[in-house]
């Protein structure tokens, strides 16, 4: 019991310390960051509403945030980015699985959005998609079958394989494509919430209509860049 004590003392000591030289040198941003949402809540309007978007935003991902914070305090993963721990993630406990997938996926999703997004992708990006699926409308089909097909809550993906090949999947809940657990590996550059909470308010049961309306916003770019960065 003394011992244990001790070692607390010692933990709580050397946590101090740490966060002590933290806060001192200030240049060092914790591992885990919340981002600022990169638009306002009404700008995606009128395919994602506004109030949605405030809900999606302050509530939903902002708690998948600070639920991940809590996980990981006090272990080996809280010094480390979460694509260093996805690769393992079926010997993790449940809530960093949930809440870290959660975090992420949020993440990626408001960055593939964007207010003068739409249109078609371009050079690399498109080349691929049409040497993957035959054509950018077949890739659309595609990617609307597995986001309408996914029974109850999840993602549908645009991911690039370790070969560097495009390919289209879903996963259940806040699983991704980075995760062991995942049916298909590899980096997704293109993500689709489909929980309902992600267009219940304006679509209410339709999800098909909410996922026609996506290709209205999507940040072809943001996508490519990803694509870019993925194939290296
Ligand atoms: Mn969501």
């Amino acid at each position: 019991m003394k011992q244990s004590i001790g070692k607390w003392l010692i933990g709580a000591l050397v946590a101090g310390v740490a966060s002590l030289a933290w806060s001192q040198e200030g240049d060092r941003a914790p591992v885990l960051q919340f981002e600022p949402l990169p638009y306002a809540y009404d700008a995606l309007e009128p395919y994602i509403d506004a109030q949605t978007m405030e809900i999606h935003y302050s509530r939903h991902h902002q708690a998948y945030f600070n639920n991940l914070v809590k996980a990981v305090a006090g272990t080996d993963l809280e010094s480390q980015p979460l694509e260093a721990y996805f690769g393992r993630m079926s010997q993790l406990p449940a809530a960093v699985r949930n809440n870290g997938g959660g975090h992420w996926n949020h993440t990626l999703f408001w960055k593939v959005m964007s207010p003068n997004g739409g249109g078609i992708p371009e050079g690399d990006l498109l080349a691929a998609i049409e040497k993957a699926f035959g054509s950018f409308d077949e890739f659309k089909t595609q990617f609307v079958a597995a986001a309408t097909g996914r029974f109850g809550s999840g993602w549908a993906w645009l991911a690039v394989d370790e070969s560097g090949e495009l390919f289209i999947s879903s996963t259940p809940n806040q699983d991704n494509p980075l995760m062991d657990v995942a049916e298909k590996h590899g980096a997704p550059i293109l993500g689709l919430d489909i929980w309902e909470h992600a267009y219940y308010l304006k679509y209410q049961n339709k999800r098909a209509d909410y996922v026609a309306a996506f290709w209205n916003i999507v940040n072809w770019p943001e996508v490519a860049a990803r694509y870019a960065a993925a194939k290296k």
